[in-house]
């Protein structure tokens, strides 16, 4: 079905919204899910609103998504309330449909959900100066904070596997060898990059399954512009995109943020001359996410910082790659060969942060004393 005005509106009449939609845009950050962000208008009272419709190749069972995220907003909406703050505006809040759910099935089958839009507020995903890279790193370390007592056996695991790396090994090589769109023979030394570094993929399961390091409750998708950014204050108000909350490290979380946010370029540049990972923005997030963690962190956990940035820059690296060899089934992409353009970028950082280990080292050494 086409998702023209009318369709839209089809879709919030479903949602306890305030008055009619009178305009909307799709919002074009994320890979995975439809994004829409709608204006409703009840006399001269307007209300902003974000609509998705959730990916269900990725999320096979949308309903578990939903009550993850409601138990994981009330519990951490408890919480602030308990300590005198407002949650409005620091965590998201899911809207309920006419028939009393937080979700809508429409007559396709599209999974769709609805949630306040917070006003004056800016994602990043280029542009991040170190200072904010820093307030990101205390917000996505608060966030971890705030979940640290959640009872784990509530969340339901809505991607098996997802940053267990060696899982994501395997599924690469299926891909490889099922070859299925043949393009295989052209990415041969993508291919080599990957086989290489085989031994990096059990480095942080071993040690979740060795008790080495602690089996948190973790955001698992660390990417700056999954943070809302206050537009005056530039602050961190509120960690956004909750899909993937499930049990993992404290790595995930961290790795993915570096990966993401130290990088000199955009996750699709192709001008690999111009990606490499800024020292000066490892050191202010790593900072920020310490503080974040409040002391929690062991120093296990910390010193193993330098390998997490390393082991999820490459993990997403060989999810790009997998995706490109299964012909572009899973990341949305606007391109042809986005998904191995995403891949050799991912695996530029892979090398830059290779060579910086050392400097990592060192930054990280400096903060296992202060934790
Ligand atoms: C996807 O939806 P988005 O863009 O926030 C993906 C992440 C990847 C990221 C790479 C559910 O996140 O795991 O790290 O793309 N999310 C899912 O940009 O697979
Ligand atoms: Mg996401």
């Amino acid at each position: 079905m086409k998702l023209n005005g009318s369709f839209i509106n089809e879709i919030a009449s479903h949602f306890l919204l305030r008055g009619d939609v009178v305009k909307y845009y799709v919002s074009e950050t994320g890979h995975i899910n439809d994004t829409f962000i709608v204006t409703c208008q009840n006399q001269k009272k307007i209300t902003r609103y974000i609509l998705q419709r959730v990916n269900q190749y990725v999320f096979r069972q949308p309903k578990q998504v939903i009550s993850n995220i409601c138990n994981v907003t009330s519990y951490i909406s408890d919480n602030l309330r308990d300590q005198g703050i407002d949650p409005r505006n620091k965590v998201m809040q899911l809207i309920p449909s006419t028939d009393g759910k937080f979700y809508y099935i429409d007559p396709d089958g599209g999974f769709w959900r609805a949630s306040y839009y917070i006003e004056n507020c800016t994602t990043y995903s280029t542009g991040i100066t170190p200072e904010m890279f820093y307030k990101a790193g205390r917000a996505f370390g608060d966030f971890q904070m705030q979940l640290s007592d959640f009872p784990a056996d509530r969340l339901h695991e809505t991607i098996p596997n997802f940053h267990n790396t060696r899982s994501r090994f395997a599924d690469f090589k299926e891909a490889l060898l099922r070859d299925s769109e043949d393009r295989a023979k052209r990415i041969r030394k993508d291919i080599q990059f990957v086989t290489e570094r085989e031994h990096l993929c059990g480095y942080i399961y071993d040690r979740l399954e060795s008790g080495e390091f602690r089996m948190r409750v973790t955001h698992n998708d660390t990417k700056m512009d999954n943070i809302l950014m206050d537009a005056d204050t530039g602050d961190a108000l509120c960690v956004i995109d909750l899909d993937t909350v499930m049990p993992g490290s404290v790595l995930n979380d961290f790795g993915d943020a570096i990966r993401f946010g130290a990088s000199s370029a955009a996750e699709d540049e192709v001008d690999l001359s111009k990606v490499y990972m800024r020292l000066d923005m490892f050191e202010q997030f790593t900072k920020g996410f310490i503080e974040g963690l409040d002391g929690s962190l062991t120093e296990e956990e910390i010193r193993a910082f330098p390998m997490g940035a390393i082991i999820l820059t490459f993990e997403t690296g060989m999810r790009f790659l997998t995706d490109y060899l299964n012909g572009d089934v899973y990341f949305r992409i606007s391109r042809d060969r986005h998904n191995l353009e995403r891949a050799r970028n991912q695996f530029k950082l892979v090398q830059d942060m290779e060579g910086k280990l050392p400097e990592m080292n060192a930054i990280v050494e400096k903060y296992v004393s202060k934790k």
